[in-house]
């Protein structure tokens, strides 16, 4: 395989740099931090690292909300702390890829504070800018993802703004050309500075409608089944975002990553109604990105029959594009949480969720701490630093709970992630999950995700190859993955009861392989799977 295409099958490990591991003593984790923590991840048997934001910020958003592109910011360390960052994790073998929020900058931006001062300054149309309507009310009716409407009025322009996110996080107008230019030289920048990829966040909501038309209301608004906690879901987001002008943006954005070697990309597709739609108009082609993860599997939905939905709609749909799988991230409640059913063990539950993943088609976004089976952390409403959290508590009890520190030392001040006070709390139950008490039993979870991932690199067929689907029965997800020389059987059993698995005729499922927590024993004409047990042959 040419190594250029490392991405295809690559597992990634998501870093969260304020919460990874502090040097300072602030509170905050840094880039030194991560720097100090690199032999830890590389001895997990991952291929690349996606640091979220580091970039200079005022932090509205936890450093999804950028003020400099091109810049650290000091809470995190310097650029020199990045170039340092960035060439152990190369000595280790390990690729960089960083987040690009691109969509919106922070209002503090120097673009902003310029777009925002008068109505024919250089930067003007930086931005989306518009009219009220007669009655002084918003343009349109968009809704922001964080609450409210997605226009914020500006008393000096006498216009409103866009922004899909917090108010303080205004769109870019992508329709410029000089804006997609300006950004391509920053993501030009960190090409430069040797970063391997990137990961772009909210990649569908670059562009928006340029007539400005009104979104159409979600089937759950007109069937008056609406989930109050999430007022975003009244609308089907038919127009503010997933335009079709954003491919050709996307295809400049591909021909300066082929200006150099071996770079990739892999985008955010928030969408929630045509996000196959949309990873398929994204990465087919050769000429986009390589790959995208969706929330599909980020949600609470989990059986043999939902992953086998995802999996074929993808394979109906992602022809020649490819598909990234992602459980947890700092978005959304920690997958062990989610998917744990009441009377089951939640390490059961990470031990098989890793299993599976690792046999799936695509590559993998692990989200850290998940390694160590952590729980979402549950915190006091005086605790939260997510706005989102923060507005809509206690229905919606924010995105803090996956964010807290990570666990290092379990009887150490903050389990070793900080000398100082924690941004997050560390609570108790998860210190005792800490790295080092995992470290040297061989049945912890941590052990267990290195021994799954150093399995799947022995497979070819669990990296790149086909994948076939049987109909699920009795709660069984059933595969065959496949390269030119190579073909596994891969079983997993969803429910929390033993099953059968019926070997279809004309099938022979053939001597078992080590695979670990592997636990099914194949009889005569039948596969005998225990709960959440796992079979390959
Ligand atoms: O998330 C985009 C996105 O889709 C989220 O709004 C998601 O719907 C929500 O978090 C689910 O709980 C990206 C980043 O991952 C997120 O951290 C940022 O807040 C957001 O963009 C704005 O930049």
């Amino acid at each position: 395989t040419d190594p250029h295409d490392w991405w295809r099958g690559c597992v990634i490990y998501q870093v969260y740099p304020r919460s990874f591991q502090d040097t300072t003593g602030d509170g905050s984790g840094d880039l030194v931090g991560i720097t100090e923590r690199l032999p830890y991840i590389a001895s997990l048997g991952v291929d690349a690292v996606w640091l979220s934001p580091f970039f200079k910020s005022p932090m509205a958003d936890m450093g999804y909300d950028v003020s400099d592109y091109c810049d650290v910011d000091p809470m995190f360390g310097t650029l020199d702390d990045f170039d340092r960052l960035i060439a152990e994790a190369h000595r280790l073998g390990l690729k960089i890829i960083i987040d690009q929020v691109l969509s919106h900058t922070s209002d503090q931006h120097p673009w902003f504070i310029e777009s925002r001062a008068d109505r024919d300054n250089p930067k003007a149309d930086w931005y989306v800018w518009a009219a009220p309507k007669p009655d002084g009310g918003p343009p349109n009716n968009w809704l922001s993802n964080f609450g409210g409407s997605a226009w914020e009025w500006d008393s000096v322009r006498k216009q409103y703004y866009l922004h899909n996110f917090l108010i303080s996080q205004p769109d870019l107008n992508f329709h410029n050309p000089e804006v997609q230019a300006a950004l391509l030289e920053t993501v030009r920048f960190w090409l430069d500075r040797g970063v391997d990829g990137f990961r772009l966040d909210t990649v569908n909501h670059y562009i928006h409608d340029r007539w400005l038309r009104d979104n159409p209301p979600s089937a759950e608004a007109l069937a008056g089944t609406i989930d109050t906690t999430n007022p975003y879901g009244y609308q089907l987001h038919l127009f503010n975002k997933t335009q079709p002008e954003n491919l050709v943006f996307l295809q400049r954005f591909r021909r300066l990553l082929n200006e150099y070697e071996g770079r990739a990309a892999v985008g955010e597709v928030g969408d929630e109604w045509r996000s196959l739609q949309t990873v398929a108009a994204y990465t087919s082609g050769g000429d986009k990105l390589q790959m995208c993860y969706t929330f599909d599997m980020l949600g609470p939905d989990f059986s043999a029959g939902y992953v086998h939905k995802c999996v074929s709609a993808f394979e109906a749909m992602v022809i020649d594009g490819w598909y990234c799988w992602a459980f947890s991230n700092h978005d959304v409640m920690r997958h062990v949480t989610r998917w744990t059913r009441p009377g089951e063990d939640p390490k059961a539950v990470a031990r098989f969720a890793i299993g599976l993943m690792a046999c799936l088609r695509g590559s993998v976004c692990l989200y850290q701490g998940e390694e160590l089976g952590l729980q979402e952390a549950e915190l006091a409403f005086e605790d939260l630093r997510d706005p989102y959290g923060i507005r809509f508590w206690p229905g919606f009890k924010g995105r803090d709970g996956c964010r807290t520190p990570m666990v290092w030392e379990a009887n150490a001040p903050n389990a070793g992630f900080s000398t100082g006070k924690p941004w997050l709390p560390v609570l108790p139950a998860q210190s005792r999950q800490s790295v080092n008490v995992q470290q040297t039993d061989p049945d912890s979870v941590l052990n267990h995700y290195r021994a799954v991932l150093a399995a799947r690199k022995q497979h070819p067929a669990l990296v790149t190859g086909s994948i076939d689907l049987f109909e699920v029965e009795d709660e069984i997800l059933a595969f065959i993955r496949q390269t030119g020389d190579e073909k596994l059987l891969c079983l997993f059993n969803f429910s929390d009861q033993p099953v059968n698995w019926i070997v279809p005729s004309g099938l022979s499922t053939g001597e078992p392989i080590a695979f670990p927590g592997a636990a099914g024993s194949a009889e005569l004409g039948k596969v005998a799977l225990p709960p959440l047990g796992i079979f390959l042959s």
